[in-house]
């Protein structure tokens, strides 16, 4: 039922479990990668795109904006800007090769894009570089016409002609075979707002004034936290990798990658320059805590902003909307945090003051996935779940499947 999917090296759905982690298909020298790119159809030309420059970065940005994902009742259509693009497609060694766009040769219109970024990912005990591929679209009136398929192929090529023969990346569709899948959490902030564009509504034996009562947050942090700053990178750097220990999969991050996710996407100028609570082009958002005495980073948490465009509303044209990135606290390495509820308390305190923080920076919702140890907050934070489920992949890779993203053994 999968003719593209049956012909790469991913396991097939009707697979048992492996015996041992590993690779489907040994890795090639670079002489031995296909060359050429791969055949389009006539009146189609392959384009790398230049995400520096403004104008084709406007030109990813309009592809998307017009003909990426949607939710099922297509009421919603994700809108990356141009500022998220830039951080999202341009972190430490990427390949310029690896932004990959086809155009219509006649009028060099960009009709399809597919992206890979490099990463270093841990699945288990096994530490491999690998492309991140995200963003893979093609415009609406091209659908159902095997494109996707000579994009995939395409990217693969370029991905290994650097040398790199694994990837990982997750969709809303299941194709063989997910390693994981998570389910999307919704916090809501402006519930007027929220229930006036359809996202929420009002149950049988609630009204909306109750809503908005039970969905108040805090007007300011509990804990003392401050936007991240380049004097913590380092602090960062160490403590997000102690914290990813607890999982089974994660990126392994260089002080140079830290310094790109949590810092480069926090836009230009003061708080409040881009509007309440953000700075001007804020993709980002990463707080820090202190400890007042030692001055050491214990904790930090991250968000981003996606805003997705409403697609039938007069009076809003977007939602914006709040994503749950990496955290970490110092106290799961007291001994027995996880036993005695202590880390459980921690993190409900810090995820907390990431609610008061997107609540300030005026977003209309925060969203979180059911990975990293988010299961243990989600209901205490009144998080509705969610219609959206997130598949993980990965490609030439075998491993059991994975609970949630998450070890084992999560905060319970
Ligand atoms: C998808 N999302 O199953 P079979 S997520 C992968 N990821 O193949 P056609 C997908 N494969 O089943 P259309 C996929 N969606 O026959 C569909 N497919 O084996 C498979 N939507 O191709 C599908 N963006 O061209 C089928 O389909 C084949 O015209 C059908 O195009 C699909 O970025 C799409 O949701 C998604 O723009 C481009 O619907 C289009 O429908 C669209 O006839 C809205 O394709 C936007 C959207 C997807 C977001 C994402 C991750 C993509 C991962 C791609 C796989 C990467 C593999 C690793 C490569 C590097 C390896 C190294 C080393
Ligand atoms: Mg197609």
């Amino acid at each position: 039922a999968h003719k593209f999917w049956a012909t790469q090296p991913v396991p097939q759905l009707d697979e048992g479990p492996p015996v041992d982690d590993g690779y489907i298909e040994p890795s090639v020298p670079r002489d031995q990668v296909r060359q050429e790119a791969y055949p389009l159809p006539n009146d189609f030309e392959w384009s790398t795109l230049d995400i520096n420059d403004p104008k084709q970065n406007k030109e990813v940005y309009d592809l998307l904006s017009l003909n990426y994902v949607e939710d099922d009742e297509a009421s919603f259509r994700f809108q990356y800007s141009s500022e998220f693009l830039q951080w999202a497609l341009k972190p430490p060694g990427y390949y310029k090769e690896w932004h990959v766009g086809v155009r219509v040769s006649s009028n060099q219109k960009l009709v399809a894009f597919i992206s890979g970024v490099p990463i270093t990912i841990r699945v288990r005990n096994k530490v491999f570089a690998a492309a991140e591929i995200n963003y893979l679209c093609i415009h609406k009136k091209l659908r159902s016409k095997r494109l996707a398929p000579v994009l995939i192929k395409e990217v693969t090529r370029q991905v290994h002609l650097q040398g790199i023969f694994q990837a990982i990346y997750t969709a809303g569709v299941v194709i063989p075979t997910p390693i994981s899948t998570c389910r999307y959490n919704h916090r809501p902030l402006n519930v007027p707002k929220l229930l006036e564009v359809g996202f929420t509504f009002v149950p049988r034996n609630s009204t909306a004034a109750r809503m908005i009562r039970m969905n108040k947050v805090p007007d300011k942090p509990t804990l003392k936290v401050r936007p991240i700053e380049e004097r913590d990178i380092v602090a960062v750097a160490d403590l997000f990798a102690r914290y990813m220990r607890r999982f089974d999969m994660v990126p392994v991050m260089s002080i140079e990658d830290v310094k790109h996710q949590f810092l480069s996407g926090e836009g230009t100028g003061k708080i409040g320059d881009g509007g309440p609570g953000k700075r001007v082009g804020q993709v980002t958002w990463t707080y820090v805590v202190e400890d007042p005495e030692t001055n050491k980073v214990t904790d930090f948490f991250s968000f981003y902003c996606l805003p997705s465009t409403i697609i039938n509303n007069v009076k809003y044209g977007t939602l914006e909307a709040g994503y749950l990135y990496y955290y970490a606290t110092e106290v799961a390495f007291q001994p027995d945090a996880d036993e005695n509820g202590q880390l459980k308390a921690r993190l409900q305190t810090l995820i907390g003051d990431a609610l008061v923080i997107a609540n300030q920076a005026k977003l209309d919702v925060f969203n979180a996935l059911t990975l990293m140890d988010n299961v243990s907050f989600l209901q205490d934070h009144k998080f509705g779940v969610g219609d959206g489920f997130l598949n993980f992949y990965l490609y030439n890779w075998r491993t059991a499947k994975l609970a949630g993203v998450t070890s084992e053994g999560g905060v319970p």
